[in-house]
């Protein structure tokens, strides 16, 4: 495994590289609406208070991807309007509407678990770890709907070096956060709280996996996960936790909410696979946010060449 101890990190790569945010009017509060209107930002993004929220924070310096697709981008006002985030509700389109006020800042992260030394993160210095990056990803819902973003952040790896995890670490495990006074949902015993979630090492480590923090060249909205989240392009969306408050190392494979909550529908590795049906629908097809045509479902939702290997010769109809 190709962890790098933080002595082998060079200070120049801990060095924050560029100057990420500019969120001096977003911290200022009162002057967001008049800096919209300075920055021209469309009557739609000062209509929703959710966006407002969001006046002023362009991401700077964010550098083209690799693994990003060239297929057509889902529009924004899709991707930031039909979400699954059941700690606000389990109606699609209630997030957007419920998270506009989800304090995003201060924001920690606690690293814990078996690393050399358990520390905690603010968010805004883990955005500093890496040059930020456009991922272009296929993002796939284990529901049958998909949607193509622009994302911002940077591989996970980024992060894990630093946290420094010991050798018997073999599972990451991320903890998102559970504020009742913020997150309406939460009442709600659908799931059981916190929504968890966690990778084996090395799908933790692959290139693929994007610890995000924003979209199409700006912070993400609260709905969207702000102001932390993954983004696993190769696994059905319930992967990709929002709202990260905790990262932990592990030696046994980390309980995850939906397999909690129906062990027979959602497994723990969750890649997207067309020929593994879910109990109650087929995952062959899928529909693109805002199109009408189905369209089939692909291995490793595309993305095969990078993450394939990583499953040679596990049963993926019994490691669902
Ligand atoms: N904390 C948290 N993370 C979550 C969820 C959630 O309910 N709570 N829903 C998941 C599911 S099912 C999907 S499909 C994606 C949706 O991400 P998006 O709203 O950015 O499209 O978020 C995932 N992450
Ligand atoms: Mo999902």
């Amino acid at each position: 495994m190709l962890i790098k101890k933080s002595s082998d990190i060079k200070s120049s790569e801990i060095t924050p590289k560029n100057a990420l945010l500019n969120r001096r009017t977003f911290l200022a509060g009162t002057a967001v609406a008049s800096a919209a209107v300075a920055t021209g930002l469309a009557w739609r993004e000062l209509a929703a208070p959710s966006i407002v929220a969001q006046a002023n924070t362009k991401i700077d310096g964010i550098q083209k991807s690799k693994f990003s697709t060239s297929e057509a981008i889902t529009p924004f006002k899709d991707v930031s309007s039909y979400n699954n985030y059941y700690e606000f509700s389990t109606e699609k389109e209630e997030p957007s509407k419920l998270a506009g006020n989800l304090k995003t800042r201060p924001w920690t992260v606690a690293i814990d678990g078996l690393v050399k030394k358990k520390q905690t993160f603010d968010v805004d210095a883990i955005m500093k770890m890496a040059t930020p990056e456009e991922r272009i990803y296929r993002h796939r819902c284990v529901e049958g709907w998909s949607i193509v973003v622009p994302w911002v952040g940077f591989s996970l790896s980024e992060l894990i070096k630093r946290a420094d995890p010991l050798p018997k670490a073999k599972y990451v495990e991320f903890t998102t956060l559970e504020d009742p006074k913020q997150m309406p949902g939460l009442r709600v015993p659908v799931l059981k709280w916190p929504y968890l979630e966690g990778l084996r090492m090395d799908e933790a480590m692959n290139p693929l996996a994007l610890l995000c923090f924003g979209m199409y060249g700006e912070a993400l909205p609260n709905q969207n996960g702000a102001p932390l989240r993954m983004v696993l392009p190769w696994k059905y969306g319930f992967k990709s936790a929002k709202a990260i408050v905790k990262i932990s190392f592990t030696e046994q494979q980390p309980v995850n909410t939906w397999n909690l909550s129906a062990p027979s529908e959602y497994g723990f590795y969750s890649n997207v696979n067309p020929t593994v049906d879910h109990p109650r629908w087929s995952q062959k097809t899928e529909r693109r946010l805002g199109e009408f045509r189905k369209r089939d479902t692909l291995m490793f939702n595309g993305y095969g060449d990078q993450v394939a290997s990583m499953y040679s010769g596990m049963d993926l109809r019994k490691n669902f």
